[in-house]
This record gives C-alpha cells, structure tokens and sequence, in this order.
C-alpha cells in the first residue's frame, strides 16, 4: 500500500481540538486518525482500532494535543537588518523619525532588492526553523521590500520556496503599498496608479501571492490610497489584509471591512466605529503584541471591544527586522495575553482557527476536524496555559504537518 494512503492513528493524547467556540480550553481523550495527510476521524481509540484494524500507531504520551500553530502576520523574509536603529530608539529617537530620515522600511528596501532569491531563502530559514521548533505549521509571509516588481517576486518566490524546503504551509500576500519606493520619493499618487495599472495585475498574474496587503499610515499610504490599491486587487481575485489603525485612527479598520477584507490587523488606534465595522464584515482582527512592545507603545488595541463583538483575534509575531524582530509564536501569545489582556483560550484560537480564518484557510487547517489536513502539535506540559505562560521554554514535544511527524 502506498505510505499516503495508510491510515495512522494519533493515540493516548489529551486532545484540544479548538472546534468548539467555547471561551473555555476542553480537553478530551480522544484518538485521531489520519489518512492522506488528512484527519478522517476523530474519536475513542476502541472505535478508531475497529474502524481501521491495520492502522499504525503513533503513542502521544498522554501529552497534551493541538492544532499545528499558524503565524498569520510575518515579513520572515527580508535582507539586511536594522540593530543600528535600536541604539537610534535607545537614545530617544523615535521609529517615524528615523522612517523620515531614510531609514525603516526603506533600509530593508535597499538591503532585500540587493539580494537573490537564495540569499532571501538563507536568511529567512533560520527564523521560520525557530517557528517550526515551536509547533508552527502554517505561515503567512508578505511581500513588500522590493517594491518594485522584480524584487517584490523574488520575495514571494523564496516565500513559496521555503514552502516545498520545509514540511509546512506557506500563504504569501504581496504587500505592494508597504512604503513608497526612494526613488518615486514625493509622488505617492504615481505609485499608487503604477500599483493599480501595471505591479498588481503582474504579481496576480504570477500567481506567487495569495493576498493582498497594505500599510494605511500616516508615514505610508492615505485610505483613499489604499482603497483604489484594494480595488485592483480585488479585481484581480487577491483577497485583501490590512495594517491598520497602528499608530494613528486612519479609520482603516473599518476601510478593510468595507473592502470585505480577511484581516485588519494592529488596530491600537481603532475606535468603536471601527470594531462594528469589523464584526459586520465578519473581518479578523490580528493583533500584534511584539510590534506594540519593540515601538514601546501605550495604546493597545480595543480588545473588550472587540471581544464583545465577536470579532475574531488572531495572534501573530509580525516577524520584521524594524518593529517586530520575533520569531516566537509563543512570545506572541505571551505577550497578547500579559499587555493585552486576551486570556490563555483567546491566545490559542488566536494562533490556531483564529489566524487560519484571518488567512482564509480555516476550511483546511486551524482544528482538529475531519476533512482539515493533519497539522498537529503536540507538546511537553501539564497544562496548556503553560504554552502562554513561559517564554523560551521549548515545550514542543513533535510537531505533526499533512500528518507527517518530523521525527
Ligand atoms: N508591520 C510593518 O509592515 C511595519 N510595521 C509593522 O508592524 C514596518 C516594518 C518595518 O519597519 O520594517
Ligand atoms: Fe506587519
């Protein structure tokens, strides 16, 4: 029988399958079986060893089971880095300070358009393996310091490169309005109709990227900007994410709600407004603790509000060399929780079916369900709010991907 096709059974685990919206984290002693990469069954072990009598075995140890982690939000690849701006911030100078003085983003732009496809590929590996180690099983990566059509290709090609070099998924989002190009400096009105005209229509037509994003700020694009950007895109069948509402009310929260869009994501600034038009269009929130705790910021985002809408929040690391230098989930979930306020269950289904919906992906990934892939972490601790609880703890015990084990 060919390997992909044999049934294997994920025995003997305290299971969080993350289906029930519940506030709560069940547990239950329940088996999974796995066929294909995909989980066909999930039930008592009796009924899985009657139901697939040749199936092998793997023992959890009586180890706590969830599903594989997904970092919703990340720029891994990039070239470069910036340690020079932490002794700029250290000495009083602030982020858009030093973005003004040709510094930010657009140093990672000159760094990242001087690099091959490989050398983007080299340079991320490092930061998603310290993702994997930690039960990750399902990427976002962005785009977005090319800025000009051939890098920001080569960007989503390492993207989906370290896809097939890594047992894990990758989703790719082509943030084409991530700052304005150095040498298009004082029109950005001229990007934006070159974004529309020419760079959106070619990247879909690659189809290197699954989404579209965009950064609505004061130091990067309006949200008349970014609405006609989102417009193309959406005519082009790329769905659409946005950073919003990070260091100013842009009123972006409710921009990407009206625009349909599967994510807004920051949202320190967003208002009340905002949230309504979040949950109305059934948008994900993303919220991103690491950037609000390396840009030492007071403002966080409006979570009671947004619990008490229903929005859905998701956790992710935003991994970038400038405001987020993480590649930690499980900070990301620390943090959301201890500046935040989101309790240890809103920390796991933001970094499980939270962010597989903020990626479009929750039909096929985020839970323990029948007819979902197989991506399952399974981890060395008692209970699971020590997976929010400690920082550096490497508490993964195997991490499971299409139902293949690492190990
Ligand atoms: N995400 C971003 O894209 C920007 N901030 C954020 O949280 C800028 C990242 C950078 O400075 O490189
Ligand atoms: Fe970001």
């Amino acid at each position: 029988m060919p390997a992909a096709s044999a049934t294997r059974l994920i025995a003997n685990g305290r299971v969080w399958t993350g289906a029930a919206p519940r506030p709560g984290i069940e547990l239950e002693s329940t088996a999974i079986a796995e066929q294909g990469g995909r989980i066909v069954a999930v039930a008592g072990i009796g009924e899985l060893r009657r139901r697939y009598p040749a199936a092998a075995e793997l023992d959890a140890g009586g180890r706590l089971v969830t599903p594989g982690l997904i970092d919703c939000h990340t720029h891994i690849v990039h070239a470069g880095n910036r340690a020079a701006e932490i002794e700029r911030r250290l000495a009083g100078e602030s982020y858009e300070s030093i973005a003004r003085a040709g510094g930010g983003i657009v140093a990672t732009v000159r760094a990242t358009r001087a690099a091959t496809v490989q050398q983007l590929i080299d340079g991320a590996l490092p930061r998603v393996d310290a993702l994997l180690a930690e039960g990750v099983t399902t990427l976002e990566v962005k785009s977005g310091y090319g800025l000009e059509l051939a890098s920001e290709l080569r960007m989503l090609q390492a993207a989906r490169d370290i896809g097939r070099l890594r047992a894990l998924t990758v989703a790719t989002t082509y943030l084409g309005a991530h700052a304005l190009p150095p040498e298009r400096s004082g029109d950005s009105e001229g990007y934006i109709e070159q974004l529309c005209r020419e760079l959106i229509p070619a990247v879909a037509a690659s189809h290197l990227a699954d989404a579209f994003d965009a950064y609505c700020e004061r130091m990067a694009f309006s949200a008349a900007q970014v609405a006609r950007a989102f417009e193309a895109a959406r005519t082009h069948e790329l769905p659409v994410k946005l950073h919003a509402d990070q260091l100013s009310n842009m009123h972006a929260a409710a921009l990407a709600a009206r625009h349909g869009a599967l994510s807004a994501d920051h949202l320190e600034y967003t208002d009340a407004e905002g949230v309504a038009a979040l949950a109305a269009a059934g948008t994900v929130a993303v919220l991103l603790p690491g950037a609000f705790h390396f840009l030492r910021e007071r403002q966080r985002p409006p979570v009671e509000l947004l619990r008490r809408a229903g929005v859905p929040m998701a956790v992710a690391t935003d991994c970038n060399p400038g405001t987020s230098p993480m590649a930690s989930i499980l900070t990301a979930m620390n943090f959301a929780a201890l500046e935040f306020g989101l309790s240890t269950a809103e920390c796991l289904r933001g970094a499980t079916a939270a962010a597989a919906r903020a990626l479009g992906l929750l039909e096929s990934t985020g839970t323990i369900e029948p007819g979902k892939w197989c991506d399952l972490a399974i981890w060395n601790v008692a209970e699971p709010a020590e997976l929010v609880q400690g920082i550096g703890m490497r508490p993964l015990h195997l991490r499971l991907w299409h139902g293949r084990p690492d190990r």
